[in-house]
């Protein structure tokens, strides 16, 4: 598998496609937003998923041409979507310290005449720890611009609560590996009703991801879970599936 050289040419022949997980209310399963994410067409291997090629493409300095990428395609694509759709898109760490992250954003949403409230950066844990002032300093100028931020993956880093605090999140997203148990396991339970009380109090919003069962779905529902992702509702689609799936619903 020469994924280096590969993502080279990718880049450069813009091999990549933009797909998008539903995100639904809760309470009524109307979908309210969606999660880019990204894919590559390879020539030979087909469909190739981020876990395969985010890291090395982080490692090598090539994720903030793809992320620039992804954020225009998504933005793109947003403009073709209802404007009560909010669009989330992942934000990698490299990004978050690219000279070019906010120039792109600016354009991104002007070129699409998008409102910037519709977008939300996903940022993980990790994302806090490294230059913590200057994070800071970033989120809040993408909050300036109306830009929404979500906690990604919580739970799973190494981050200390007091960021909660200190960072402007407007979203926490209940990571899948505390989902995918809630039926089985009491700490699974315990650990998804303390995040939906934490993100409540500190008055956030909490979106569940990794949903694949209706128990699952039912039970975040009644904790006061806002929105729901997940295989139970649909797996990512390309957008014209997305756009289907919202007309049906209507
Ligand atoms: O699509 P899939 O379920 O395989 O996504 C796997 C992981 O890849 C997810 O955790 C997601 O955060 C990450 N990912 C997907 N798209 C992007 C992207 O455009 N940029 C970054 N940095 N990560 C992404
Ligand atoms: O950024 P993040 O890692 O949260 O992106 C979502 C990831 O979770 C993607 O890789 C996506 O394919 C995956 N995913 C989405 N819904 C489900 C689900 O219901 N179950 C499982 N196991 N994975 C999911
Ligand atoms: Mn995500
Ligand atoms: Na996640």
């Amino acid at each position: 598998l020469q994924v280096e050289s590969d993502l080279h040419h990718a880049v450069n022949e813009n091999e990549f496609k933009v797909y998008f997980q539903p995100q639904v209310n809760a309470h009524t399963h109307e979908i309210v937003g969606c999660e880019t994410l990204v894919r590559w067409q390879h020539p030979t291997r087909g469909l190739v998923y981020p876990g395969e090629f985010i890291e090395h493409a982080e490692d090598n300095g090539l994720i903030t041409r793809i992320g620039d990428w992804v954020l225009r395609a998504a933005m793109s694509e947003a403009r073709k979507l209802p404007e009560h759709i909010r669009v989330s898109v992942n934000i990698s760490p490299v990004q978050i310290h690219s000279a070019n992250l906010i120039p792109t954003i600016v354009h991104a949403i002007a070129a699409n005449n998008i409102d910037p409230t519709r977008l939300e950066l996903e940022i993980t844990e990790n994302v806090l720890m490294s230059d913590t002032e200057f994070t800071l300093q970033r989120l809040h100028q993408l909050k300036d611009l109306g830009i929404r931020i979500a906690l990604d993956d919580f739970g799973t880093g190494y981050s200390s609560l007091s960021y909660l605090r200190r960072f402007p999140f407007d979203r926490i997203k209940i990571d899948k590996s505390f989902v995918r148990d809630i039926e089985t396991r009491s700490d699974s339970r315990s650990i998804a009703v303390a995040t939906l009380s934490l993100a409540k109090s500190l008055g956030m919003r909490c979106t569940a991801e990794g949903v694949e069962t209706r128990y699952q779905a039912d039970f975040l529902r009644d904790c006061g879970c806002d929105e729901l992702q997940g295989f139970f509702i649909s797996r990512a689609q390309p957008l014209e599936k997305l756009q289907h799936m919202i007309e049906l619903k209507k």
